[in-house]
């Protein structure tokens, strides 16, 4: 068998945590990693912490369904999620760290005009922004997903779907890891195992953040924590439009390869992808509730169940192997809130909902440039938390994987 050998090095170094760093990151999942990273990497800035309460990658970022496209429906939105497939598709290169970048392409299924219309209007945005995207119909989608029910007697016949070649699945851990071994590299403290308990604010600005092993002075904080953004903000006294809730997954035992596109269907609230192992990756909307529980339940695998099968018969006799939840902060607009805040040096890259992991890379450069620079990169500029209050909101309801 293979056992751990102390000539093994480790990808990640686990220093004790210093006075002072220039930047405290809160967060350690792929966002709050990836903006170390490009800290670093693209703005030599290393005297950075990145503070896990867990271990890396705990979080939203080992717990998605690991899905990535750029199929979305505003023109802020397809050149923000672009540029992050874009850079998806270079990282393995970049980090030297395989993330298993599986370009399977993506089928998002319409079920009655409406998501027809919206699947088309889609198709038309994205085209113009020089994205891969087009309606197609059901023989098209049969003959790539041949399990697939696209006969007219099924429950919900299926009209058509966006196809998005470009789309696909990701190794999430891969993406931690990647991303952690190359801050590491650069001398960025990656703080695992340690909670941050407050925010020092002094004449609105940031001077300091205080954690479970002692106290850092910083002038600049980044809140990079997905479904407990609302608690780091409570800690310097801002709320935002976010409201927590538990999304859920489920993955089965390995099978021959079968499925070689992401299925998603908004209507049935389920999507479904294949693993290079052979699982079957299934995930859905929402519950219902705001809550921080991470448990799985009965009620969801029924009702996955019930949709998955509705899609593919033939997957009747499969096992399921396991389920968990994540927690979702999810927004208004279906957007994410980025850049700074009234507080001088507290920053914020939340508001993820359900769509954060493909988001990493971007958001991850993104902010490491607004740190450096201390100005908004105009391809974040639309996610400003001023939105809100201005009535510009980027709605991004259309595009979310199934209705919430
Ligand atoms: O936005 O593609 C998506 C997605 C997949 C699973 C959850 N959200």
């Amino acid at each position: 068998g293979l056992k751990p050998q102390s000539s093994w090095k480790k990808n990640w170094t686990e220093p004790d945590l210093k006075k002072q760093y220039d930047v405290v990151i809160i967060g350690g999942g792929i966002h709050g990693l990836a903006t170390a990273y490009y800290l670093a990497s693209r703005h030599g800035i290393t005297n950075v912490a990145v503070i896990e309460k867990s271990y890396i990658g705990g979080g939203g970022s080992g717990r998605n369904t690991a899905i990535a496209r750029s199929n979305y429906l505003t023109p802020e939105g397809v050149a923000f999620y672009d540029r992050s497939v874009k850079l998806y598709e270079n990282l393995s290169t970049e980090l030297n760290f395989n993330i298993m970048f599986a370009q399977m392409g993506h089928l998002t299924l319409a079920h009655n005009d409406s998501s027809l219309r919206t699947m088309r209007w889609r198709a038309e945005v994205n085209k113009v922004q020089g994205v891969d995207s087009e309606v197609i119909g059901p023989d098209e989608i049969k003959e790539l997903v041949p399990m697939m029910d696209t006969s007219a007697q099924t429950r919900y016949p299926i009209l058509g779907a966006l196809y998005h070649p470009p789309g696909g699945t990701i190794r999430h851990d891969a993406v931690v890891w990647g991303y952690a071994r190359g801050a590491s590299l650069y001398g960025i403290d990656i703080i695992q195992n340690t909670e941050v308990t407050g925010i020092d604010v002094e004449h609105g600005r940031v001077t300091g953040v205080r954690t479970s092993k002692g106290d850092i002075k910083t002038g600049t904080a980044v809140n990079c924590t997905a479904g407990w953004s609302p608690l780091i903000n409570q800690m310097v006294g801002i709320d935002m439009p976010v409201v927590v809730s538990p999304l859920q997954a489920a993955v089965t035992e390995p099978v021959k390869p079968f499925l070689s596109s992401v299925v998603v269907s908004g209507s049935l609230h389920v999507y479904v992808s294949q693993t290079s192992r052979g699982e079957l990756v299934f995930g859905a909307s929402m519950d219902p509730f705001a809550q921080y529980s991470m448990r799985g339940s009965l009620d969801f695998i029924e009702g996955l169940a019930k949709n998955v099968l509705t899609l593919m018969p033939g997957l009747s006799k499969m096992r399921l192997m396991r389920q968990w939840s994540g927690l979702c902060d999810m927004t208004p607009d279906y957007s994410p809130i980025m850049g700074p805040t009234e507080i001088e040096g507290y920053h914020v890259d939340i508001g993820w909902g359900t769509y954060g992991f493909k988001a990493g890379p971007v958001s991850g450069e993104a902010m490491a440039e607004l740190i450096a620079h201390g100005r908004m990169p105009e391809i974040i500029a639309p996610f400003g938390v001023e939105r809100f209050a201005d009535g510009r909101l980027v709605g991004e309801k259309g595009a979310a994987s199934v209705g919430h």
